[in-house]
């Protein structure tokens, strides 16, 4: 597998998170999920945190402005100059242009978007029982359809933006845990 800089693509619940972890451990670069680093500032009350609470908790994204500064400053750490897997970031065009732009600064572009396809009323379901195991405070279904319509106007115009430059494998999101982390690697070697 060569591509290493890696965007994940997927409606909220489509298993960006799971499959990333996997793929990290595959590939050996880091795993940068932008949900994670908000749901830890937001653990520990930081400015940021305090600020994307309400906004998260109603399935709203939090502003362009926060998650660039919270991914760029990642993004520029040593261990992700060889590859990353980006899980939740870009979620938005600007988001988009605004990793193009570091990239260019910091070394090459992305080598691969992978798009997990997912069914919605499939994934409701997973999220409402992600909801029973972990208590996550966006996880109920009035949220999570708040999320899909955000989703379906912020996030997927970006599968256009990296078709674009034929970037897209798509990856059918709705198998076990194991087919999907199988057909992601497959993907990837297709690249
Ligand atoms: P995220 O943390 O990115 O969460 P997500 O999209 O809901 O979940 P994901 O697709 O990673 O699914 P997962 O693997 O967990 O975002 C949360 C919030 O943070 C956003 O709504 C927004 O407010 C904010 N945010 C984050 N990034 C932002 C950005 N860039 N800009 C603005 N705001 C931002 O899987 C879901 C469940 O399904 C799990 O319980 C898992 O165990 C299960 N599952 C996974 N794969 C499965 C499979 N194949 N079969 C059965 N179950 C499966």
């Amino acid at each position: 597998m060569s591509s290493t800089k890696i965007v994940l693509l997927g409606a909220p619940g489509a298993g960006k998170g799971t499959q990333a972890v996997l793929l990290s451990k595959n590939l050996g670069v880091p795993h940068i999920s932008t949900g994670d680093m908000l749901r830890a500032a937001v653990a520990a009350e930081t400015p940021v945190g305090l600020e994307a609470k309400a906004v998260m908790d109603a399935g709203h994204l939090v502003s362009d402005q926060i998650v660039i500064g919270i991914a760029e400053e990642r993004l520029t750490q040593d261990d992700a100059a060889q590859g990353f897997i980006l899980d939740g970031f870009p979620r938005t065009l600007g988001q988009a242009e605004a990793l193009d732009g570091l990239l260019d600064r910091i070394g090459s572009g992305i080598d691969c978007c992978l798009a997990i396809t997912v069914d919605t009323e499939g994934i409701v379901e997973r999220l409402l029982k992600r909801a029973e195991l972990e208590g996550r405070a966006d996880d109920n279904e009035t949220t999570i359809r708040e999320r899909m319509r955000v989703y379906g106007m912020e996030t997927a115009p970006l599968l256009g933006y990296y078709a674009a430059r034929s970037l897209v494998r798509e990856v059918p999101g709705m198998g076990s845990v194991d087919e999907v982390s199988q057909a992601m690697v497959a993907a990837l070697e297709a690249a």
